[in-house]
Order: structure tokens, then sequence, then C-alpha cells
């Protein structure tokens, strides 16, 4: 997770325009459907996804364009892999995109009218760089609001029955998003049976531009891609950038000895991914021996964790979206220190956890205020401890205490 994020300036990857364009359908099968006595479909595309062999997240809708029909039904499901997400659209989050995207051509200030467009867009991180735990969520955005005409509060949550989703959406509302999306939920939009051709835009309220969506409406004669072949584009989407990551990945996972690390590893060629590493797998040392982890981001080393540790993030019983305190919160382990001003990009933190009984839950904690935490800790009592971050549910290794 990114402390902030320079969510709308400068980001490349960006829809040409709101509506009328002639996409072609991004699929790699070549079922189509359409023309006369074509039946409605429902059609479904992922939001993030997981990876075999290594932890990872992936900013990216699969597959990022596809076609669809007047009638058809368009359900988004999401995979949690420790980066949330929502999913936005609406004429506002098109035309915060074709904004943005002349900023980005402009080059250098934007001018005052475009920067206004992208300004009514609320983002689910606060970009404040003082919020604390408690601020950190921008609740206009983090939960759900459906508004056909308005433009959304940038600050506080929509009151409730505009957290309703409609029946249907027919192009013309002026903001639909999800809010944050927890693992497994699904976003269903049916389209009505008179929404108008042209190309409709989608776009995650924690990424921004980074991660859209486009779906292009076309009228019943035109054959659009079948569900199989949707699901299909989808899957050789991952499939490509899994393989532009994967020397990368597998350079780091054959990484031995005891200088551990645990954080993602960037891969310029691909900016919506993270490989999530927990590098080396297994460590092996004798008891009360020091292990020394650097931990580059916000990622635990926990061990014993309670159920009620994970996820990071959720909603409380007002509706709210908290951060969970016991996922960064130290346990039985001493506070992380803050970072000393100008004291290195990231600043490196060092926390000396002493020695261990390996009884009862133990955890680092997260840097929730950002910086690369160097993290010691011996165990006292022989036995194979494994641990967990208690952010990314797919990052774990093991330590080996002889
Ligand atoms: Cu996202």
């Amino acid at each position: 997770m990114r402390r902030r994020l320079a969510v709308l300036v400068a980001v490349a990857a960006l829809l040409a325009g709101a509506c009328g364009g002639s996409d072609e359908p991004s699929t790699t099968g070549t079922t189509t459907t359409g023309g006369e006595g074509a039946g409605a479909q429902t059609i479904t595309i992922g939001i993030d996804a997981k990876t075999d062999g290594f932890a990872s997240s992936w900013s990216h809708f699969f597959p990022q364009k596809t076609q669809a029909h007047p009638g058809d039904t368009i359900e988004f499901k999401s995979t949690f892999t420790g980066e949330p997400h929502s999913l936005a659209t609406g004429s506002l989050i098109a035309e915060a995109l074709v904004a943005n995207s002349q900023i980005g051509a402009a080059g250098g200030q934007p001018a005052p009218e475009l920067q206004a467009v992208v300004d009514k867009v609320p983002f689910v991180f606060s970009e404040d760089p003082n919020a604390g735990p408690d601020t950190f969520f921008v609740q206009a955005a983090s939960q759900p609001c459906y508004l056909p005409e308005n433009d959304p509060p940038l600050d506080v949550a929509c009151p409730k029955p505009d957290q309703e989703p409609p029946a249907e959406i027919d192009g013309t509302e002026r903001f639909l998003n999800s809010g944050f999306l927890a693992d497994g939920k699904t976003v269903t939009f049916k389209l009505s049976a008179d929404m108008a051709p042209g190309q409709y835009a989608f776009m995650c309220l924690v990424h921004g531009p980074a991660m859209t969506e486009s779906v292009t409406v076309v009228d019943r004669a035109t054959p659009v891609p079948a569900p199989e072949a949707v699901a299909a584009a989808g899957k050789q989407e991952l499939d490509d950038l899994v393989a532009k990551v994967k020397a990368k990945v597998d350079q780091v996972q054959s990484i031995t000895g005891t200088d551990a690390r645990v954080g993602a590893t960037a891969t310029k060629d691909v900016p919506s991914s993270a490989s999530l590493n927990v590098v080396p797998k297994e460590i092996t040392v004798k008891a009360g021996e020091k292990v020394t982890w650097t931990v580059d981001g916000f990622h635990t080393i926990a061990f014993n964790a309670p159920e009620d540790a994970r996820p990071w993030l959720r909603f409380d019983s007002t509706g709210a979206l908290v951060i969970n305190k016991k996922s960064y919160a130290p346990a039985a382990s001493p506070e992380i220190p803050l970072p000393v001003p100008d004291s290195g990009d990231p600043p490196r933190l060092s926390v000396d956890a002493g020695t261990w009984n390996g009884e009862g839950y133990h955890s680092s904690g997260a840097p929730f205020t950002g910086g690369q935490v160097v993290y010691s800790l011996a165990i006292s009592k022989p036995g194979t401890y494994k641990y967990v971050c208690l952010v990314h549910p797919d990052m774990e290794g093991s330590l080996k205490v002889t």
C-alpha cells in the first residue's frame, strides 16, 4: 500500500474518450453473440487477481476492455490481495478521465478548468499527509454512493439511501461507486434495454486512471464476445502480465541465507503489479539466534495471529470503512519508531524485538507512517514457526528454530 497516490495526474494509460468509440473487443476466443434473436447475457470482469507460485496484487480489471449489448448484465468480481479497490463509473468519471488525459498531454501545470473536473472525484485514501489511522479513509469514496444526477460529496459518506445500487443503469448517471470491495464481493450492473451505444468508462477510486475498464455498448445487430470469451480474455491478460514479471519474481525468490526480506517488488514494465515477497520462504536458525528481516512497505511479520487480526480494513457497524488496529499494531513487540525527517527515502527504522519464547500472538506491526523497517527477533524455543503478513493474505514464511 502506498501512503499517498498521485492518482490523477500524469498517468499514461487512458481512455480516449467517453463516448462513441469503436473499440475492438479484446478477446482471445472467437465466441460472439449477436444478431437477430440474441438473448441478453451476463459477463464477468475480474477486479485484481491471485497468481500461482507467488503472492501478488494487480491494479487491473480482467479484461480491461470488452463489449456488451443493451440489456446485458456486467458482473464485476473482486479478489482481495491486500490492495483495496473500488469500482466507479458515470459521466463524472468519464469527464475526469478525459480531463486527466488533457492535463497529462499538456504537461506542466494543469489548466484550472481541467483540474476542477478532476477535483470533483473523491478518492479512498486521504491525500492529507498527516492523516492518522482514524482519518486515513475518505468515507465519500470508501462507502457506496449511487447518484443519478449529482456530484458526490468529497468528504463525508453519501446518505444511506444513496448507498443502494440501482436495479439497472442507462449510462446517463452522474456518479456510481461501489466503495471498498471486500474479497469475493460482486458489483452487478444491468444495462438498460435502451442504453445508448458508446464507450463507458469505469475507474478504481484507489488507483485512479492507472486502473480503468472500458465497456463499449453496441447495438444488438453487432456481435459481442460471449461470457466464455470475456473470461478467456481476462485470463490471457493475467497470463501476459505474469509472463512479464516472472523473471524478476524468480530472481527475488532465489535469495537464500538469513538476509530476509519482506516486501513488494515493483516491476517497471508492469506498473499495475506488485509481487509480494517473503524471502527466503524458509529460514533455519538456532534457538536464541537473531533473524533480521528488511521490511519494505505496509507489511507485518506476525506469529500465531488471531482470526480477527485480518483483514486490515473493513466496514464497522456504522458502515464506515476503518483500519483494523489489530492488523498493524505491534503485539508483544516494541512500537515502530516514527521516521526522522530527512533520514532517507524510505527512512530506515530499526526495531530489535529481543527474544520471544514462541508462545501467543507476536507481531512486528506495520509502519503506518511509512518507512523501511529493519526488524530483528530471536526465538528461544526450538520448533517451526509460520508467520504471515496481516495486510496481504498470501504473504507468508516460516522460521525453523533448531
Ligand atoms: Cu484499485
